[in-house]
């Protein structure tokens, strides 16, 4: 009788600790990774083992060892981001310690993968990971050689070597439900519901994005585009009400409702279906269409996210953004009018960018006051156009692949980092006296706006620029 081989293993690993990101308590939203929660479904539905340890709230990788002595898996898959670069390669070296193949994924090892394989990875799937890594894993129960792979990265005798090219699952719908109990769900919603009084979670209805934005890195997915079908995401979301209590969304998608009949239909099923839910998502202005926002605000939506980026159609256009300043004005008017938050994307020191347009982004700003905001100075991610461009004048800390937070100038860009630092406390102070308004007269207001105009130009931009600016009159208010 021939004795059925048993189930392969493989431990998941999302290294993110949320302690140590620096952006985490002003805007990190903390949901569970769905690309390892989708990962892990597809390979347990293959009839894979799978465990997945979430460092979201932990102090160390103790439990990565842990997992290692007690689960004996064939492989062990990390999720990178630049972001948690050292952390993955540690994992690696506790993989090669217990003698488990290692495996890095995610957004960074595809964008530098040489960084991984020599930091101790044996393996990089640079791209969609769930055939690849099932593949993987079955070899690895098998004791078979794990090179050339289709869909993976590794040392060759003279550099990186590719197996073949593995194409894109082709209907997402095939894909089962995310496995949220890999994680701590209830961890998870128990916080947001301390904070925000909402069960939230997240989810994702697409792969990928048509767009082409120059600053934008799409290492795994590039300019394709897939989306399931609304009656799978209608599922996914009675799942989440159903098990998990939860009654608010984030849509992760880069943008979300990118084909207008298909959320259409998807607006409708949430009303009829009655779920209940409030939502959130990221949209495009070109793509938001005001005729559909009400649609929307009784399907339950409380939040959008606008990548607004620049005030300046010059700057819209060299960032290749698509987008007009008319349908900001538009987008961000109808969705004041609908009562909807918006929360504005917007970025600073781009090349190209003069004084001129930071201030034209400034009075944007100024003019709708959007109740949130995040103002970042650009961060040129390798393997953009924009890394591309300013590859030759990059800083110390970009070379070593930091300063992800749009803090820190990470090239030599036209002013200084003080100015963009400076910018970023002036967003900072108009958003204060936009909140102001409710408490003390307008004519304060004004003049405490007008007052700080006056110290922009005369004192603060002559001082931070380094002397290449000239005076301007102060703005009308
Ligand atoms: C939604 C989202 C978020 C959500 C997270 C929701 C969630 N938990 O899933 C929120 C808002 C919380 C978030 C936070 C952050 N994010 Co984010 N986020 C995204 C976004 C838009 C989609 C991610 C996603 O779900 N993709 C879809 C899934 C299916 O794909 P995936 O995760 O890449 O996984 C697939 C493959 O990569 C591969 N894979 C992934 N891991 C592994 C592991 C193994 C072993 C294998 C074999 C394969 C594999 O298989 C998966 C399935 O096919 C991406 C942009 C993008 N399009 O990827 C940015 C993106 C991933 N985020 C980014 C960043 C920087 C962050 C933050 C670090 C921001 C910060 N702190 O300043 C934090 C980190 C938080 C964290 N927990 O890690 C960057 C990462 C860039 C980089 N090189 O590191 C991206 C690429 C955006 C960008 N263009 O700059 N993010
Ligand atoms: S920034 Fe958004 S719209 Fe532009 S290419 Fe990236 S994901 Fe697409």
């Amino acid at each position: 009788m021939v004795e059925s081989p048993r189930r392969p293993r493989v431990l998941l690993v999302d290294p993110y600790v949320a302690r140590e990101d620096p952006m985490e308590r002003k805007f990190v939203e903390l949901y569970p990774s769905l690309g390892l929660l989708t990962l892990g479904a597809y390979l347990r539905d293959q009839g894979i083992d799978v465990r997945l340890v979430d460092l979201t709230f932990a102090r160390d990788t103790r439990a990565v060892g842990a997992a290692l002595a007690s689960f004996r898996p064939d492989v062990l898959g990390v999720h990178t981001k630049t972001l948690t670069a050292e952390r993955s390669l540690e994992i690696a070296r506790l993989a090669r310690g217990a003698g488990t193949a290692a495996v890095a994924g995610g957004p960074d090892a595809a964008t530098r993968p040489e960084t991984y394989l020599a930091g101790g990875f044996d393996l990089v799937v640079p791209g969609e990971g769930e055939p690849t890594l099932a593949e993987i894993a079955r070899r690895a129960r098998d004791g078979a050689h794990l090179l050339g792979i289709p869909g993976t990265i590794h040392r060759g005798p003279t550099g990186l070597a590719r197996g073949a090219a593995r194409p894109f699952l082709r209907d997402l719908d095939e894909l089962p439900l995310p496995a949220w109990e890999l994680v701590d769900m209830e961890r998870y919603l128990a916080s947001w519901e301390r904070s925000t009084g909402e069960r939230r979670a997240a989810v994702l209805t697409s792969r990928g994005c048509p767009f082409d934005c120059s600053w934008c890195s799409k290492p795994t997915f590039g300019r394709t585009f897939r989306q399931q079908s609304p009656a799978r995401v209608l599922r996914e979301l009675r799942e989440l009400k159903d098990r998990y209590r939860v009654d608010y969304v984030r849509f992760c998608d880069d943008v979300f409702g990118i084909s207008r009949p298909w959320l259409e239909t998807l607006l409708r099923g949430m009303i009829s279906e009655r779920l209940d839910l409030r939502f959130e998502c990221l949209a495009r202005v070109d793509l938001l269409k005001p005729d559909l926002l009400e649609t929307m605000r009784r399907a339950g939506l409380a939040r959008v996210y606008v990548g607004v980026e620049s005030g300046s159609q010059k700057m819209l256009d060299l960032m290749n953004r698509g987008t007009k300043l008319h349908q900001i004005e538009r987008t961000a008017e109808a969705l004041r009018r609908a009562g909807v938050r918006q929360f504005w994307f917007l970025m600073l020191g781009y090349p190209g960018e003069t004084l001129d347009d930071l201030e034209a982004t400034f009075q944007l700003f100024r003019r709708f006051s959007p109740e949130e905001y995040s103002v970042s100075i650009a961060v040129p991610v390798p393997g953009t156009r924009f890394h591309e461009k300013v590859k030759a004048r990059l800083t110390g800390a970009a070379r070593r692949g930091r300063g992800e937070g749009g803090r820190s100038l990470l090239y030599e860009a036209a002013y200084p980092e003080r100015l963009y630092r400076w910018e970023q406390t002036r967003f900072g102070l108009e958003a204060a006296l936009g909140r102001a308004r409710d408490r003390l007269s307008p004519k304060v207001v004004d003049r405490l706006g007008r007052a700080a105009d006056r110290f922009h130009h005369r004192v603060a931009t002559p001082l931070l620029a380094g002397g290449t600016t000239r005076r301007r009159p102060s703005s009308p208010r």
